[in-house]
């Protein structure tokens, strides 16, 4: 990627350390941003040796038309129970482009799909969302996973961003936003930091680390 350099994160966000009935918490976070990308953020977490996850979003630069790229990989002591990839449209549709390598890519060749939470309307159709069964499935999402930043990153190199002020960069965000939102319906991620940590923190390290997008004219 070009121009990559580091986000400052308060250090108090970047590594964070609990205790949760005796067990250690960690949750560690990288933050960047790149041409065509606004906020890159890479998310470890090691919750009371019960639970991992895995956590990325590559929100673009709205400039660009660029769809945001997310994953999130929720493993408990058994099993990877949730993992899922997309490239969520920021706009009506995908770049025609990315759209036509998309439809090549078996995301239904899974024997456990799972079927997505009412919020989850801001996926696009080629979002694949899955509990993988075995080492071969979980190669199958990881390999999905590389497809779609590949798609990504490629087409970034391939266009220049409009001006700050266009309409289309404008609606972009917004779109980014109403992204944002419709995440923090997850009640799920809610709940988990809210256990174990607490509630007020919770909501407070989704709201800034997570999923904060703020005014247009403050980015
Ligand atoms: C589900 N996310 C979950 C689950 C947990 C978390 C515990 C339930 C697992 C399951 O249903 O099997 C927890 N996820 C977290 C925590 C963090 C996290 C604690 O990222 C961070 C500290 N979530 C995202 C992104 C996407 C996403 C980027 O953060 C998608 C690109 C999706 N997670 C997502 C979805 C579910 C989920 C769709 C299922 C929600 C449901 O079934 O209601």
């Amino acid at each position: 990627m070009f121009d990559l350099k580091i986000l400052d994160l308060d250090p108090k966000l970047k590594n964070i350390y609990g205790k949760f009935e005796g067990a250690d918490l960690e949750i560690s976070n990288q933050l960047h941003r790149a041409r065509g990308f606004r906020k890159i953020h890479l998310e470890i977490a090691n919750l009371a040796n019960n639970l991992e996850i895995l956590h990325c979003v590559f929100f673009p630069d709205p400039r660009f038309d660029l769809p945001i790229f997310g994953i999130d990989v929720v493993c408990n002591s058994q099993e990877v129970s949730a993992a899922i990839v997309d490239l969520s449209p920021v706009s009506g549709s995908l770049p025609s482009t990315i759209e036509s390598s998309l439809k090549n890519i078996p995301i239904d060749s899974f024997k456990k799909v799972r079927t997505l939470p009412e919020w989850g309307h801001v996926f696009s159709p080629y979002v694949c969302f899955v509990r993988p069964n075995d080492s071969l499935e979980n190669k199958k999402f990881l390999k999905i996973v590389d497809q779609y930043l590949n798609i990504l990153i490629s087409y970034s190199f391939s266009i220049d961003g409009e001006s700050a002020e266009s309409p289309l960069t404008i609606e972009r965000y917004k779109k980014q936003q109403t992204y944002c939102l419709q995440q923090k319906l997850n009640d799920k991620t809610r709940t988990v930091l809210a256990r174990m940590f607490n509630p007020i923190w919770a909501d407070y390290y989704i709201d800034m680390v997570l999923f904060n997008c703020p005014d247009i004219s403050s980015d």
